[in-house]
């Protein structure tokens, strides 16, 4: 049997970083993912590193090409009523966010891996989780041979993200599950174009909500919220086109540009999360805990947090025998998590047509977004959730 202090389960950015951080340390840990490298460098998803999450890279020397290649982005617009409402991040924070793909810090991080000869094993399948309750639990898997292996552990990280196995080898009596679910999702595509405006532009609109985002300077990222059951084979691109023109028009110069996509896809809306975070050796990190509705731009963003903790507390755990971080760790990550929560609830509210809406709850809505648009409290309210809480 093979074994190693930390088995991670999962290389999405929750456990590539924890692997780097616990490599930092003097700690060491395998990675075991079930999907091939390609796919895990291709897949298309966050878009928004907060500030917090842009000075750790910096700080583990994992920022070369963030600095290089990401968007500064030092505020974004609010569209209703055909009207642009900029909320000046920089201005009221002093921080700001960067543009810079999830699958481009996933490549940084598994290049990282690479020069320092740190183990990653794609394309195990059978992954089962044991021994939880013990001080020596154990990973069984098949590699992609489809050998059975054994990995033998100190701790196990449950990084795999909110479908994996880490939260379900959780004996159901020992969880809390909290959830919400939206009565939309988003349909998300990735065009050939260059932006159409320098920053994003989170529109409300009586047809639904739409994102402008953008990857680089050709590259253009939208959304637009469609109903929950929809099926992207239902979405011509034609189809999409017409629908972001009706919803991002402005009464300002506006020209949306259109090119060919490159992707697309329907993603649901969903906020959930599970208490505690930690199962005796197993921790959860990422969206394995929780998940938020993207409007808010934090999924990525939570999951570097709770690494970033976890590491400090395994490094305790492991090389000093000190176990107070350790049993602290859910608690910790918790309140970052319902800040986030909260936030992504709010914007999500806020911003998207909600079918089942009275007209009293549409008028609440528009009085929202206008306060929001309008006072400098409550737009500072909004920059510093967005650029993203201090680490404590
Ligand atoms: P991931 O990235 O899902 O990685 C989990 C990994 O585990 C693997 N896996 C397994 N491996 C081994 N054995 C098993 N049994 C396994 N089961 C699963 C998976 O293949 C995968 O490689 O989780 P992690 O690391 O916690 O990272 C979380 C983020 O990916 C997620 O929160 C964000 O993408 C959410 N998100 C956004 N977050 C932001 O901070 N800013 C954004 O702008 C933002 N926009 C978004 C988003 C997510 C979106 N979608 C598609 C869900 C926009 C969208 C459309
Ligand atoms: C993205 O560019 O993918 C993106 C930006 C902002 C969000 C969500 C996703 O709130």
């Amino acid at each position: 049997m093979a074994r190693t202090r930390v088995g991670i389960v999962g290389a999405g950015p929750a456990g590539l970083l924890l692997s780097y951080l616990l490599h930092a340390e003097g700690i060491d840990a395998v990675v075991l993912e079930a999907r091939d490298r390609e796919y895990v460098e291709q897949r298309v998803r966050a878009g928004v590193c907060e500030h917090p999450t842009v000075e750790l890279l910096r700080d583990l020397g994992l920022a070369g090409r963030l600095d290089a290649e990401g968007l500064p982005h030092h505020g974004f617009s609010l569209r209703f009523d055909g009207t642009d409402h900029r909320i000046a991040l920089t201005e009221l924070t002093g921080k700001s966010i960067t543009v810079y793909g999830q699958q481009e810090i996933v490549k940084d991080l598994l290049a990282a891996h690479d020069a320092k000869g740190l183990p990653v094993e794609f394309e195990v399948s059978d992954v089962e989780l044991h021994g939880l309750d013990t001080d020596r639990p154990r990973i069984g898997y098949r590699d992609r041979d489809g050998v059975a292996r054994e990995l033998d552990c100190d701790v196990v990280a449950g990084c795999d993200g909110f479908h994996g196995i880490s939260r379900p080898s959780i004996p159901i009596d020992r969880r809390t599950i909290f959830d919400r679910s939206y009565p939309f999702a988003w349909l998300g595509v990735l065009a050939r174009t260059p932006p159409s405006h320098e920053e994003l532009i989170y529109t409300h609109h009586e047809r639904g909500f739409a994102l402008h985002s953008m990857r680089t300077p050709e590259i253009t990222r939208l959304y637009l919220q469609v109903a929950g059951n929809e099926r992207i084979e239902d979405w011509s691109d034609d189809r999409i086109w017409t629908e972001l023109q009706l919803r991002l028009a402005t009464d300002a110069e506006f020209e949306l540009r259109e090119g060919p996509m490159l992707d697309k896809g329907i993603t649901p809306m969903r906020s959930f999360v599970t208490e505690p975070m930690r199962y005796g050796r197993l921790f959860l990190a990422g969206d394995a805990a929780h998940i938020v509705p993207p409007t808010g731009a934090k999924g990525m963003n939570l999951a570097v947090a709770d690494v970033r903790v976890l590491s400090r507390a395994l490094t305790e755990l492991l090389l000093h025998n000190r176990s107070e971080l350790a049993e602290s760790y859910s608690d910790t990550c918790l309140r970052r998590v319902w800040r986030a929560e909260h936030f992504s609830w709010y914007m999500t509210s806020m911003l998207h047509v909600d079918p089942a809406a009275d007209e009293f709850g549409r008028r609440l809505q528009l009085s929202q977004l206008r306060y929001t648009a309008s006072s400098a409290a409550a737009a500072t309210s909004l920059a510093e959730n967005y650029v993203g809480l201090p680490f404590t």
